[in-house]
């Protein structure tokens, strides 16, 4: 009774608490701002440096997607920033299953910078096709074009 009345929730609830033995899930973070999202360049590992990703990593046991988006941008860009919502479907990838969320930064955080990543650079919808995405992310382009607008 209790899988019927829960559905598709049961998986994600189950995640959440740590009970199940299911893909990793790692968040990737569309910061938006002024019609522009941030793009990071990573520097590791060897296959992905130098190429362009929207910045996350794993989301913790126990931990929100949400919380997980925040503690990432926090260590990875020294900024300040307020998940709001899922971009896209979730993402295969080596190392589970990649989840896009649009973000904004909080009103009085840092400027976002480049602490784990070679370089980051605010880029337009224009300017999306422009860079060397890491192969999942590539995926969630189009959408993404279409909340930055022309
Ligand atoms: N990954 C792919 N696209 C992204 C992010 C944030 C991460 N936008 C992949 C790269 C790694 C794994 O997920 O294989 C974990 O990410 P991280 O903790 O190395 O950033
Ligand atoms: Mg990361």
């Amino acid at each position: 009774l209790l899988r019927g009345v829960l559905g598709a929730r049961a998986a994600e609830l189950a995640e959440r608490v740590g009970v199940a033995a299911g893909a990793r899930i790692v968040v990737a973070t569309a910061l938006v701002r002024d019609g522009r999202v941030l793009a990071a360049q990573r520097t590791r590992p060897a296959a992905l440096a130098g190429r362009w990703e929207l910045p996350g990593g794993s989301v913790e046991t126990g931990e929100s997607e949400d919380a997980a988006v925040a503690r990432e941008l926090r260590e990875e860009l020294g900024a300040d920033v307020v998940a709001c919502g899922r971009l896209g479907t979730d993402l295969p990838i080596d190392a589970g299953l990649l989840r896009v969320h649009l973000a904004r930064l909080r009103p009085g955080s840092a400027e976002p910078a480049a602490l784990e990543h070679a370089a980051v650079r605010w880029v337009d919808a224009a300017g999306l096709a422009t860079l060397d995405w890491v192969d999942a992310d590539r995926a969630v382009l189009p959408d993404l074009c279409a909340v930055l607008g022309t």
